[in-house]
């Protein structure tokens, strides 16, 4: 991509109604733009990044055996009144008619949709074990939507719902989720830490939020300090019996606010930290809530009827951009993990017009481009301080400088985001370094 034909508003100012770093920093570098309350444009550069963090999620479900699927925004009310949330869900929910005078509303989530599906095409337990997922926008009239995307009014999420015979094979889909979870999360360079929480609107028996330490977190969350050495590398293999992983990750206490109780609590004063954190991810087990309700019944092995075993699992996908902002930024902007970075590398060309700076810089980006390496080339008409600094804003993980001064010498400095560290090296050993890594 060349910068000079991209479109990337940066603002130099800092926004004002932006009170947390990641709202001020996508402003800043023109990733979004708000269109009303808690709804919001995604621009080219946050489009990217939505997309990366999109496809991490798809891959890690589908790995785990989930099926994507796509139900629609808009929902007929009557599903909703079946499961009898339609009343329940108050003024969160947007109603609208249709041109027929029918009842429709913005989904908040797709419990009923889903099941409505399964009832009208599986009979039988042999179709189960059965885990659908979508990645679709919601809509929840927050009263207070605030800090930009991390709590909008419109908002991306991943929804998977599976269905299973009885409360074993519902609690094996659980265990599925939760590792696979932790795995997206790992991938995306977060440590997620899984805390015991409520149901809320959802319902149902058995929930974990997947929380990401950060102080500008709406949450409190409670856990024993060894969580911060907990081992999320280790290699899983979703046939294997996940009950022992699950139990380690949740035998070390770790509670949300509403579950924290100072006269229950096991963890001693010294070993038990209090932080503020992002709730990045939600599972549930609800059993037959739903499907008892809606009549989502499979006949057993017994040839007996009996409502399917349901649980939900939600990521917040487009909270999960500002939530990686919050987990990693700096003053002079924000450092992209290498797995959700709009681009992975920047040649940046200091004296455009300069033949000998324009061919450098085209032969490093022809090449990182055939490498696989998403380039990005600043070729603009600006100031070196102004160019390097915008870099540094949008979080490029490896930028590669090239300039008059360099080229003399036949060098290039290539530059790591996370950690400041510049080297002058060949263009041969730029290209090495970079595409070795990214
Ligand atoms: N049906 C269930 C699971 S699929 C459900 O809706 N769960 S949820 O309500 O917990 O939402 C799932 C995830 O969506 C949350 O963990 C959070 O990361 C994200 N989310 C929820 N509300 C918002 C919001 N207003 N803005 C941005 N993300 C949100």
């Amino acid at each position: 991509m060349r910068l000079s034909q991209y479109f990337l508003p940066v603002l130099k100012e800092t926004p004002k109604e932006a009170q947390i770093a990641s709202h001020r920093l996508m402003l800043r570098a023109g990733m979004i733009q708000q269109s009303s309350a808690g709804i919001y444009s995604w621009l080219p550069l946050g489009k990217r990044v939505l997309d990366k963090i999109a496809t991490i999620v798809r891959e890690e479900q589908d790995r785990s055996g989930a099926l994507e699927i796509l139900m629609p925004t808009l929902q007929p009310a009557e599903i909703w009144q079946e499961s009898g949330r339609y009343d329940d869900y108050g003024a969160e929910m947007l109603r609208v008619k249709d041109r027929h005078d029918r009842d429709m509303l913005y989904g908040p989530t797709n419990e009923e949709q889903v099941t409505d599906i399964f009832r009208s095409h599986v009979r039988s337990y042999k179709a189960l074990p059965l885990n659908l997922y979508h990645i679709q926008w919601k809509f929840r009239d927050e009263v207070r939507p605030r800090f930009g995307i991390m709590r909008g009014r419109e908002f991306l999420m991943k929804d998977a719902y599976s269905f299973d015979l009885d409360a074993d094979g519902a609690r094996t889909a659980y265990n599925k989720m939760f590792v696979s979870y932790l795995k997206t999360f790992e991938r995306m360079g977060l440590t997620a830490i899984p805390m015991e929480a409520d149901t809320g609107p959802i319902g149902g028996d058995m929930s974990h939020e997947f929380i990401i330490l950060a102080e500008t977190g709406e949450s409190d969350v409670y856990f024993h300090k060894d969580w911060l050495k907990a081992d999320l590398l280790a290699e899983i293999d979703y046939d294997a019996d996940l009950q022992p992983f699950v139990d380690k990750f949740t035998s070390i206490y770790a509670r949300a606010d509403e579950k924290h109780d100072p006269a229950t609590c096991p963890v001693d004063d010294a070993d038990l930290m209090t932080l503020r954190g992002i709730e990045i991810g939600h599972i549930f087990y609800f059993g037959t809530k739903y499907s008892a309700a809606m009549g989502a019944v499979v006949s057993g092995p017994d040839g007996k009827n009996v409502p399917v075993h349901m649980g939900s699992y939600g990521i917040g996908v487009s909270r999960l951009v500002g939530g990686i902002i919050e987990a990693s930024h700096d003053d002079k902007g924000i450092i992209w993990p290498d797995s959700v970075a709009p681009f992975g590398v920047a040649v940046v060309n200091l004296k455009p017009g300069d033949a000998v700076c324009d061919s450098a810089s085209q032969s490093l980006y022809d090449q990182l481009a055939a490498a696989g390496c998403d380039p990005l080339i600043d070729d603009r008409d600006e100031r070196p301080g102004a160019k390097l600094a915008a870099m540094d804003l949008i979080g490029i993980p490896w930028q590669i400088v090239v300039g008059p001064r360099g080229m003399d010498n036949g060098v290039v400095e290539v530059k790591r985001r996370k950690t400041g560290e510049t080297r002058e090296v060949s263009t041969e050993a730029a290209l090495t370094m970079v595409c070795a890594k990214s």
